[in-house]
């Protein structure tokens, strides 16, 4: 905190003899990639909220390798950053390098994925509460099916995230009112399109050719796209054979659904950054702890919901 509060002092003395605004800051962020539309719009939102803020941010992209991250973090703080955002890409892993962090009185605060690391390694963690997401999930499939027997196929996130572990945790609890509703396979698509493809194709083939399938749960809408185009390459139905049901809430997803080949999905903001600065700035100021967890918003989509104006509405966010 020392470290923090003199490089302001050093920053603002500096900034009165250039006049330049006194609240500038310099914030790195490690980013874990751009495996997803969602993922693609956090990045393009957090640019943005540093823009509006003033704050000079230092941008890593990991490629999805958690040893690229913490290679980025330890760069930051070798330039003496005033703080550090991470989209953690798992969530095991970061107790050494977040020590380094705080022994350098580095605030951390995660993006978007939650970690098992002691909570006073990091400032806060500005996430959704993805057990109720997957729980949202796996409620409209019991709303949909009614009294029939469903078998479903899961496309798992990235092994090891926070958010493959709460959203499968969540659909688990979201079904288990209806026993008729069973997940046959399980399986991780790591988020992205390509593979959500691929591993829905190898479902497909294990089960019949895809008629003994009544649901698709994709832990994201990317993959829950490439799941639907191999449906169809398959010769059925999505939306209407094979139900399809995901999560974040980006355009394409509703432009499947009003297409009738997409059935729900919840949504996740791409704006974790807003609050994040928002709860730096106060920090800085006043240095009162913040909350541990600050929690984000998820609402329900369906059909229902005019898809075709919500696509409009989002495709020009950054997705
Ligand atoms: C969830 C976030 C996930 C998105 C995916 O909070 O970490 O990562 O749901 C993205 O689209 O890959």
């Amino acid at each position: 905190m020392k470290k923090a509060l003199a490089a302001l002092t050093v920053a603002f003395s500096a900034c009165l003899a250039s006049g330049v605004s006194a609240q500038s800051l310099t914030v790195g962020f490690s980013q874990i990639g751009s495996e997803s539309g969602w993922r693609a719009a956090e990045t393009t939102v957090t640019k943005q909220e540093a823009e509006k803020r003033g704050i000079d941010l230092k941008f890593a992209d990991a490629q999805q390798k958690q040893e690229n991250q913490i290679k980025a973090i330890r760069g930051f703080i070798a330039q003496g950053v005033d703080a550090i955002l991470v989209a953690p890409v798992v969530a095991t892993g970061w107790d050494a390098v977040l020590k380094e962090a705080k022994e350098e009185e580095i605030p951390v605060i995660l993006l978007d994925r939650q970690i098992e690391s002691p909570e006073d390694l990091y400032l806060t963690a500005v996430t959704s509460d993805q057990v109720h997401e997957g729980k949202v999930a796996g409620e409209w499939l019991v709303k949909e099916i009614g009294d029939k027997d469903c078998k479903v196929v899961e496309l798992q996130g990235t092994t090891g995230s926070s958010p493959a572990i709460n959203r499968k945790k969540g659909f688990e609890e979201g079904i288990a009112s209806n026993a008729k509703i069973t997940i046959a396979r399980s399986q991780t698509g790591d988020f992205t399109r390509t593979k959500g493809k691929e591993v829905m194709e190898s479902f497909i083939k294990a089960e019949g050719g895809g008629k003994d399938i009544c649901a698709v749960y994709a832990h994201n809408d990317d993959m829950a796209v490439g799941a639907i185009q191999a449906i169809k390459e398959a010769g059925l139905k999505p939306g209407t054979d094979i139900k399809i049901v995901s999560i974040d809430a980006v355009p394409d997803i509703f432009k499947a659904m009003a297409d009738g080949e997409a059935n729900a999905t919840v949504e996740l903001t791409p704006n974790m950054a807003g609050p994040a600065f928002d709860v730096l700035d106060a920090y800085l100021k006043d240095k009162k702890q913040p909350p541990k967890w600050i929690q984000t918003e998820s609402k329900l989509f369906t059909a229902a919901d005019d898809p075709m104006k919500v696509y409009e509405a989002k495709k020009g966010l950054g997705y």
